[in-house]
């Protein structure tokens, strides 16, 4: 083991004490939420062997099948955080209500939002999944705490991250001062910084998206995706490259390490909802870690950063990564609403 290694716990107390920008309360949480992926991560690890895989018979607010791990994984964010007095309330995408902090501890002044374990439908196949978090600060302006209090735009966050359970576990963290990523190390069962300063490259020949909603998708969307098929006899005059995981944790996380445009857009099959993936808890805390990164998420309208959320499980279009492409399919989107 090198010497020079740096610690989560050591990287945050430095930058407390070089920028201010890491109180102890905030320190705790991040440490607590580090805490609990590890956990998180040794149920995966263990799969079929700890029991853990296949659906637990139960469905979220969403109307989505709950596998057992995401139940798992919720129970261990929850209790994990539940008595360290950082935290007024927590919500996740396995809870239909908040949860307050019970009164027997005390309550801090942070919100903490989560997808406990997302990319649900890689669970049971061994391939990459995640944790994704956001914080905000709730308003001391009034006693007790309600959903209200979390209905904040994405600008307002914190802290966001997430964590990628791939070959490595990797954890991927904003507080408004860049982006940093910390892998686990199993035989120490300790994370250390691994890349400082994460940048994005504007431009790319990557994109992500679901090509089989094709037939569904908005005239913009066809628009951008048909010119990045057409390669270097279309518009772009360059050939692309397409990826897609179906675990947004997974597909953001090789953006953050290498470029490229995720999307998960409007489409027809359900034209009531504007999007699959959900606001506060996956699109927002992605959305400030890609603009943290130099990159760029909007929904084809406008920054994600900016919407004002009126619920919590709120849906919401993505388009998200190398500034230069997210620039091009929301000004596609411009273009279109003008015609
Ligand atoms: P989940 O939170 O239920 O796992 O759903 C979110 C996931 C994202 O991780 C991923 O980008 C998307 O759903 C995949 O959708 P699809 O199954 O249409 O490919
Ligand atoms: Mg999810």
């Amino acid at each position: 083991m090198s010497s020079k290694r740096v610690s989560l716990s050591q990287y945050l107390v430095e930058q407390q004490r070089e920028h201010g920008n890491i109180p102890a309360q905030l320190r705790l949480l991040i440490e607590v939420v580090a805490r609990a992926c590890k956990r998180i991560a040794i149920a995966v690890n263990k799969g079929a062997l700890g029991e853990v895989l296949g659906s637990a018979g139960s469905e979220n607010v969403q109307g989505e099948v709950q596998k057992k791990l995401d139940i798992i994984s919720n129970e261990v964010l929850i209790e994990a955080n539940e008595w360290g007095g950082h935290l007024a309330a927590m919500a996740s995408e396995e809870m239909d209500e908040i949860h307050v902090i019970p009164n027997r501890y005390p309550q801090g002044e942070f919100l903490l939002l989560f997808d406990p374990l997302d990319g649900s439908s890689n669970i049971d196949v061994n391939v990459s999944i995640g944790t994704i978090f956001s914080v905000l600060k709730k308003s001391p302006e009034h006693e007790g705490v309600s959903e209200a209090d979390f209905l904040q735009p994405g600008r307002a966050q914190v802290a966001a991250g997430y964590c990628v359970y791939g070959p490595q576990t990797t954890l991927v963290l904003t507080v408004g001062a860049g982006v940093v990523m910390f892998t686990l190390d199993r035989e120490l069962g300790g994370w250390f910084l691994v890349e400082q300063n994460v940048q994005v490259p504007a431009d790319t020949k990557e994109f992500a998206i679901n090509m089989s909603n094709m037939r569904h998708w908005a005239p913009p969307m066809k628009r951008y995706i048909d010119e990045c098929l057409a390669g270097t006899t279309g518009p772009r005059g360059k050939d692309f490259n397409m990826r897609w995981i179906a675990s947004m944790v997974a597909d953001v996380h090789r953006i953050l390490c290498r470029g490229g445009v995720f999307m998960y857009p409007w489409d027809a099959r359900e034209p009531s909802k504007p999007g699959k993936l959900r606001l506060m808890y996956e699109a927002n805390p992605m959305a400030f870690l890609i603009e943290q990164a130099g990159g760029a998420a909007t929904n084809g309208q406008q920054r994600i950063l900016d919407i004002q959320p009126t619920k919590l499980h709120e849906r919401v279009s993505v388009i998200l990564g190398s500034k230069h492409e997210v620039e091009r399919v929301t000004g596609y989107h411009a273009e279109a609403s003008q015609q």
